[in-house]
């Protein structure tokens, strides 16, 4: 990715990209010329931003390429390439940005003053002006991306060594029910991280160096300064977003402990103050209870039908699996049988792809061109490290888009495969823009698209492309799908807040490096009413097994795309005329919706987002309403069944005493 806020991903990657820009001295220190000496004479501003423009676009497929390399087969050469193509990235942003301060005052166009402010914020990595901390800087975070992506737990089993890494420990937590196997799972993966720690607060260190040298207080500032508003301005909004669904989480969390102490017993289905167990939550980070639909459904099968998504792509799988073994000549040998499994595993991530592509293609936009099919990735090789984590790839500005996934045959993944789609389509729509205006209109926006579809993907719709049996009409089936919802969508919301209160607390200096861990707990608790089965102090480092910290790729977007994403799929519905509940509308299909939303995309960064959210909603403000209108009948029935419960959570004081607790509704 790229680009801008997109580019904010910056250092690579994340699921956007990163990306990179222009430069035309083979290195950072080849260019011994003053700013003003790098400046043909005479220039204008506009014809400045227009070199800009031209440079970033001839660099960019190099650093992409190096990107797309380090993070598709993890080695030390990849890394060194990596690390170095950014430096190169970033040195020429600085050599820019300087010579911009040259047209301060002066005469310009209004697109040419809005690319001048973007070009600070078009990277999550700021460089130090002094090139060896710049290069410092490049190789730590290509360091700690790398660790994070070969990451692998081993233990001694039965007098064996056994090996395992994300994927077979995530599908611990999304399977196995057994409380001590999930905390086993969930405590290896955070063995991972225990070695980051020394590196992540170097990293912290010399970023700030760089957004002080960019004019900013710290790097949190920086990520901050991206919103088309003054920074402190984004985070008071990020807490109204947040008051405003927060009584619906808060039930949420209510039920599911009431439920987890019914599976586990009570005591072992929550921890002490009422927060729920980190463990048992079916995902490593608590950010996603949609595995935990055994333990959460609100009703059976019989009284509201199936809605089991994960159940028909693994039949999927197995059929084709079956297939292949029946074409097979002979039986196959050991080492053939893993061969047959990829290639069924392949072909299954491939259909899933082409089911997502046919939602898009459906509102009118264009298939996903040869290439794409022919460059992604779209399972884990067998063969090295990999980046599992899921992203999406703009390499050259001009059609080669790919995505980057492990795929499994399951609902996370399904919709997942939507998400990352939305960003390959965004690419697609503002890629005739100048370089410098291919991002997202903020990156909450970015975020948002392929989530905007999967709020379409409603039962009906599951039905119609053959994944769910005929659904019924009933309370009972209306409730399951709510459900389903919002075990991905409202249990997301504390967690998309709490990363980047973290990291503002780490880069504005709150949080110091002897506390990473408690600070993180805290935040946990806070937010999330989430708490760790046994005592994590400061011989871990727990932030570091979530991708986004070692990844550097800033996660308020998260939280504001999950707000926005209902204000998206609300207005995308009138433009298809849906009448009736809105958690009913599917716009599959429909022209008129698809329009509006493809002319949304073809923006991208180059106005100020509240007119891009006008353009398409009417209003200028993020507002959780469409999400609370959308989960309506959800949270009538959750305040049913909480009924007489003491809902809510105590959290540990802040501070080194931890034993006091406090109301969370204080907090
Ligand atoms: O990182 C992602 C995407 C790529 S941008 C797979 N997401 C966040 C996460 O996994 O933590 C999507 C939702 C939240
Ligand atoms: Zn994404």
């Amino acid at each position: 990715m790229i680009h801008r806020h997109a580019l904010l991903a910056l250092a690579v990657v994340a699921c956007l990209l990163p990306l990179a820009a222009c430069k035309k001295t083979p290195t950072p220190a080849a260019d011994t010329r003053t700013p003003a000496q790098a400046t043909p004479e005479g220039e204008t501003a506009d014809q400045f931003i227009a070199r800009v423009n031209d440079e970033f676009r001839k660099m960019y497929p190099e650093l992409s390429a190096a990107q797309w390399l380090s993070n598709t087969y993890i080695n030390d050469d990849s890394q060194l390439l990596a690390s170095k193509a950014n430096e190169r990235w970033l040195s020429q942003l600085n050599s820019w940005i300087e010579q911009a301060k040259k047209f301060e005052g002066q005469k310009m166009s209004p697109d040419t003053a809005r690319t001048i402010r973007l070009l600070k914020l078009s990277t999550s990595l700021p460089p130090p002006r002094d090139p060896a901390k710049l290069e410092e800087l490049t190789q730590i975070a290509t360091k700690l991306e790398g660790m994070y992506g070969a990451g692998t737990y081993c233990k001694q089993e039965d007098g064996e060594k056994r090996c395992r890494q994300i994927g077979e420990l995530e599908d611990v937590l999304r399977k196995n029910r057994d409380y001590d196997a999930q905390l086993d799972a969930w405590q290896g993966w955070h063995t991972i991280s225990v070695p980051m720690r020394k590196e992540y607060t170097r990293f912290a260190e010399l970023a700030n160096q760089g957004a002080r040298d960019l004019g900013f207080a710290d790097a949190g500032e920086m990520w901050r300064s991206g919103y088309d508003m003054p920074p402190a301005e984004i985070a008071a909004e990020t807490d109204r977003l947040w008051n405003q669904v927060k009584p619906l989480y808060e039930q949420l969390h209510c039920y599911a402990r009431t439920k987890l102490n019914a599976k586990y017993g009570a005591g072992k289905g929550e921890v002490a103050g009422g927060l729920l167990p980190a463990h048992l939550m079916g995902n490593l980070w608590q950010q996603d209870w949609g595995n935990l639909w055994d333990i959460l459904a609100p009703y059976s099968e019989a009284q509201a039908g199936n809605l089991d998504i994960s159940g028909a792509l693994e039949t999927m799988y197995q059929e084709d699996y079956r297939e292949r073994q029946r074409q097979f000549a002979g039986e196959p040998e050991p080492e053939q049988q893993v061969e047959l499994e990829y290639a069924a595993q392949l072909d299954v991530a491939k259909q899933m792809t082409e089911r997502a592509q046919d939602f898009y293609a459906s509102l009118g936009m264009p298939k996903l061109p040869e290439s794409y099919w022919q460059k992604t990735q779209f399972i884990k090789p067998r063969d090295r490290d990999v980046v599992c984590h899921a992203s999406a790839w703009d390499m050259n500005m001009a059609g080669d888009v790919r995505t980057k996934m492990c795929t499994k045959p399951n609902e996370e993944d399904f919709t997942t495969i939507y998400h990352e789609l939305g960003h390959v389509y965004y690419y697609m729509a503002y890629n005739k823009l100048p370089p410098m205006f291919q991002g997202g209109a903020n990156d909450g926006f970015h975020e948002a698209i392929g989530d905007t579809i999967v709020l379409a993907m409603t039962p009906k719709y599951l039905h119609s492309i053959g994944l769910v049996g005929a659904q019924q009409q009933s309370d009972e089936a209306l409730i399951n799908s709510q459900m389903r919802m919002a075990l991905a969508k409202v249990a997301f919301l504390p967690f998309g807040l709490m990363i980047d209160r973290w990291r503002w607390g780490v880069f504005d200096g709150s949080i110091k490096p002897d506390r990473y861990n408690k600070a993180w707990w805290d935040l946990k608790a806070k937010y999330q009413g989430v708490a760790p089965a046994t005592p994590r102090g400061e011989e871990f480092f727990d932030p570091g097994a979530k991708y986004h910290v070692p990844g550097n790729t800033p996660y308020t977007r998260y939280f504001l795309s999950h707000v926005l994403q209902f204000q998206f799929y609300k207005a995308l519905c009138d433009a298809a005329g849906h009448k009736g509940p809105l958690n009913e509308c599917s716009f599959y299909g429909n022209k008129a919706a698809g329009a509006k939303f493809w002319a949304m995309l073809g923006k991208g960064a180059s106005q100020p987002w509240q007119n891009t959210l006008q353009e398409l909603t009417g209003g200028q403000k993020m507002d959780a309403a469409p999400m609370l209108e959308y989960f309506a009948p959800l949270q009538t029935w959750l305040k049913q069944q909480n009924e007489g419960q003491q809902c809510g959570w105590r959290t540990p004081a802040p501070g080194p005493a931890a034993s006091e607790t406090k109301p969370a509704a204080e907090s």
